[in-house]
């Protein structure tokens, strides 16, 4: 993996050697003759949209946008500011961009079209959760955006739009999310492997520093909020047993790392390795996070570097999606880590893991 800005920023004469996420985008398209060019300019729209939100973002105790805006969102959660400017960028920027017929935001009670004649000439649906742990922006905790694109099938039209649009995750065209941490990274696929790209904000460009992602196997961390223990099943108790046990060879542990912002603790994981969980429980037996912008998304994302996503009893990008925000239970990262979960969820515990 190769880290070019990771001593700072780059000396203007070395970014010959660097891409840019456009140039990347270009090339990739090179390599398709048959391509049209909408698919590249609509990841470009979301990249823009990203840089407005991370402007927003970095300047946020200055311009007074930090706090609730005194709105709630379908979800019944209270908005944050730049919750609202967050999704309101990513949808002006898919509108003004002219290639996205749909849009389905975690911050809107049903989809919008976006398509000037209503007619759908625009091929895709985006998919988008805009500003994910915006409860961390308080505190200058990493938050972040998710979006998902979908292709949809000639003849759609606004009618049917949102039918024709919940499709299983494994028919996502792309997915990513962009990371606003101690620096700003847009990672995505279209299914053909991840790559990262990280905002030097002095030209303004995100450049290429992580080709070809891929999630170690072995796994660094793992992610849960335990305050909920109580309410979690019994197999789920014993795999969280199991996986504070010390590895009886190397004598290592598994640390716990949870920021509450689902990007962050998955960017993190990506890198290091690791399990990202948030289950059913007795209250919420969907669990919290969002199937359409929020798990499929990473599923794709997590697949293409050599990870695992599950409810602990299904492959995520398997699910057909029933409605716009809808939830699900989600088990994701390491492969073995995510196997192991699904064994002791399962009830095959300590046989499927080796005996622990
Ligand atoms: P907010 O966007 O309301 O902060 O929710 C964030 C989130 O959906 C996800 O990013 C976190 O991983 C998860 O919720 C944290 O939820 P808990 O506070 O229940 O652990």
């Amino acid at each position: 993996m190769s880290h070019a800005l990771s001593d700072g920023p780059a000396p203007s004469g070395a970014l010959e050697s660097v891409m840019t996420l456009e140039q990347f985008i270009l090339d990739r398209r090179g390599r398709f003759p048959q391509s049209t060019g909408a698919f590249s300019r609509l990841l470009r729209d979301v990249s823009v949209a990203a840089k407005i939100i991370n402007h927003n973002i970095r300047r946020a105790g200055i311009l007074d946008v930090m706090g609730e805006s005194g709105t709630v969102n379908v979800q019944d959660e209270k908005q944050k500011k730049l919750d609202e400017i967050a999704d309101r960028e990513l949808e002006r920027a898919l509108r003004r961009g002219g290639e996205c017929c749909l849009v389905g935001s975690e911050e809107q009670a049903d989809t919008i079209s976006l398509s000037p004649r209503g007619d759908f000439q625009e091929r895709f649906a985006v998919f988008f959760d805009p500003l994910d742990g915006s409860s961390n922006t308080d505190v200058n905790a990493s938050v972040g955006t998710i979006f998902s694109v979908y292709t949809l099938p000639e003849g759609a039209d606004e009618g049917d739009a949102l039918d024709v649009a919940l499709r299983p995750g494994a028919e996502q065209v792309a997915a990513g999310y962009v990371a606003y941490g101690s620096s700003t990274m847009f990672v995505f696929t279209t299914g053909n492997g991840v790559n990262g790209f990280t905002l030097d904000p002095g030209i303004g460009e995100f450049l290429l520093t992580h080709p070809d992602l891929q999630i170690p196997q072995a796994p660094a961390m793992y992610s849960i909020n335990e305050a909920d223990i109580e309410d979690f099943s019994p197999e789920l108790r014993t795999f969280l047993q199991w996986l504070k046990t010390k590895d009886p060879d190397t004598g290592h542990r598994i640390r716990a790392r949870y920021i509450g912002s689902f990007v962050s603790d998955f960017h993190r994981n990506l890198l290091t390795g690791g399990l990202y969980m948030y289950p059913a429980t007795s209250d919420h037996p969907d669990g919290k996070l969002r199937l359409m912008y929020e798990a499929n998304p990473m599923a794709f994302l997590v697949e293409q570097a050599g990870g695992r996503a599950s409810t602990g009893h299904q492959r995520i990008l398997d699910l057909q999606p029933e409605g716009l925000h809808e939830r699900t239970p989600l088990f994701i990262g390491s492969a073995p880590l995510v196997k192991a979960a699904e064994a002791y969820l399962q009830g095959r515990g300590a046989e499927a893991v080796g005996g622990a």
